[in-house]
């Protein structure tokens, strides 16, 4: 039994909650252990430190605090003052942006945040005027019907979703979908790239009120200097969600033209994935649209989150230290690695490759979807999630497409020698697998066959790949 601070922390934590529904206790306890054990290769995951994670067990939950640093609508948050401020302050220090508003509780609320913010700065709206001095809920439907009809369909021109675009870029499965007229560029067929005269070329046409870059989905840097170009040629706003590779900006292994802190007039983010922090989001922009930001809460977002804010204050310090900087490298240098990896052994890559943080295997050419592909993996203890590719034949449920990332497993420490041996075994897995039928004998796009003593074999030697690299090592719960 280790007594250092974490375990003791952890061990303690787990014991009150105990003493209450020990199936919680359990369950947390067993989400631990699982995540030990697994090859976690979701490009959207990571872990985040023991400090991060335990600046969110506590009383700042049980606190209102509805407004902005210093002009609250309830009394009695001067600690909330402190930790939303100091959040802010190092998000402004370690992008370099003029303003930060660490409330959004998610990247889908950052991204609503922002949208309100350009349309409250953009259209003129008696309607959406009213709007902002009032609850949400005290809104009439006439309110809302004015609201609209003022809005009118504005456009916005975002990545498409098969290229690697967001669901919150004017997808209809997001509210910003029924809110924007949406239009969108892809990537070069051939490449598999942003063709940016295209981009231009859509941007003259349609004319956006937003432009959007950003993705969850596409393995390359996104020339920043280029897409604000594009944007003021048709007087749109620009906006980035570097939600994903927020942690490469803050590592500046982004920079100059692929940093988008200096280009954009409004950057969102989410604070839990390459950049290790607790699971929320943030806006940064400049002072033009810092008004309308703070107005996030409660115009499009529910009270602010003071615990989370809390944590994110504590992840943001961390990635001010030197040796961010060096992770954020390597997550890049691993990617890169398993992008190798992947491609001696045959398989195909969109773009032949990645310079950011994540792998897109085409798997059509094991003859499998990415869902057959994704369950296959996971048999074999090897977590990854499945995702459309440029013109997906199989659409955005089957897809054929995985996706991988290494921010999770940089975290723990692994290297190129060890992402290699993970390529190897994607590659044994997708091998192995064949598609399968259903109960009628018709091809189906779900069903695989893979001879569990392959899964049981290759789960074995992901453990052994994770054995020398334990997570949460200060963690001892026994
Ligand atoms: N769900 C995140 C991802 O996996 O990319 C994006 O919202």
């Amino acid at each position: 039994m280790s007594h250092n601070a974490e375990s003791t922390a952890f061990r303690s934590a787990l014991e009150v909650i105990r003493a209450v529904e020990p199936r919680v206790a359990d369950a947390i306890g067993a989400e631990l252990a699982d995540q030990r054990e697994s090859l976690k290769l979701i490009a959207s995951e990571n872990y985040a430190s023991p400090a991060t994670l335990l600046a969110m067990g506590n009383w700042f939950s049980d606190k209102y605090a509805e407004g902005t640093v210093g002009r609250r609508f309830y009394a009695g948050c001067q600690n909330v003052d402190t930790v939303e401020a100091l959040a802010a302050e190092h998000a402004r220090e370690l992008f370099g942006a003029a303003h930060a508003y660490a409330q959004p509780h998610s990247g889908i609320d950052a991204n609503l945040v922002a949208f309100w913010a350009i349309l409250a700065d953009r259209v003129e709206s008696p309607a959406l005027k009213r709007a902002q001095v009032r609850q949400v809920n005290d809104l009439t439907e006439a309110d809302w019907f004015a609201l609209r009809r003022e809005l009118g369909d504005q456009r916005m021109l975002g990545m498409s979703l098969d290229a690697g675009g967001h669901l919150t870029h004017g997808f209809r499965p997001n509210i910003s979908g029924k809110m924007f007229d949406q239009r969108s560029y892809g990537t070069d067929p051939a490449t598999g790239l942003i063709d940016y005269d295209r981009v231009a070329e859509a941007a003259r046409e349609f004319k956006p009120l937003i432009l959007v870059a950003g993705y969850s989905a596409y393995p390359r840097k996104v020339n920043f200097r280029i897409m604000r170009e594009i944007a003021d040629s048709v007087g749109a706003t620009f906006m980035v969600d570097m939600a994903h590779f927020a942690g490469l900006v803050a590592g500046k292994v982004f920079t100059g033209d692929f940093d988008p802190v200096p280009h954009a007039h409004i950057v969102t983010t989410t604070t839990h994935k390459s950049l290790r922090g607790p699971r929320g989001g943030m806006v940064l922009c400049g002072p033009e649209l810092a008004d309308q930001v703070d107005r996030g809460c409660p115009m499009v977002l529910g009270g602010p989150l003071p615990h989370v804010m809390a944590a994110k204050a504590v992840a943001l310090a961390e990635a001010r230290r030197p040796d961010f900087a060096d992770y954020a490298r390597r997550i890049v240098d691993n990617a890169q690695a398993l992008a190798d990896g992947l491609l001696r052994r045959g398989a195909t890559l969109v773009t032949g490759g990645t310079d950011n943080h994540l792998v897109l295997i085409d798997v059509s050419g094991y003859g499998l979807t990415g869902r057959q592909a994704e369950q296959a993996l996971l048999d074999s203890g090897i977590v990854t999630n499945r995702n459309a590719v440029p013109q997906d034949p199989n659409g955005a449920w089957y897809t054929s497409g995985i996706r991988i990332g290494t921010p999770a497993l940089t975290t723990r420490g692994l290297g190129a020698a060890e992402m290699d041996a993970t390529a190897e075994l994607i590659h044994t897995v997708l091998t192995q697998t064949t598609a399968g039928s259903g109960p009628d004998g018709a091809p189906s796009k779900a069903k695989y066959v893979l001879d569990p003593a392959v899964a049981e074999q290759v789960g074995k030697q992901a453990a052994d790949l994770l054995t020398p690299f334990p997570l949460y090592p200060e963690v001892d719960l026994t």
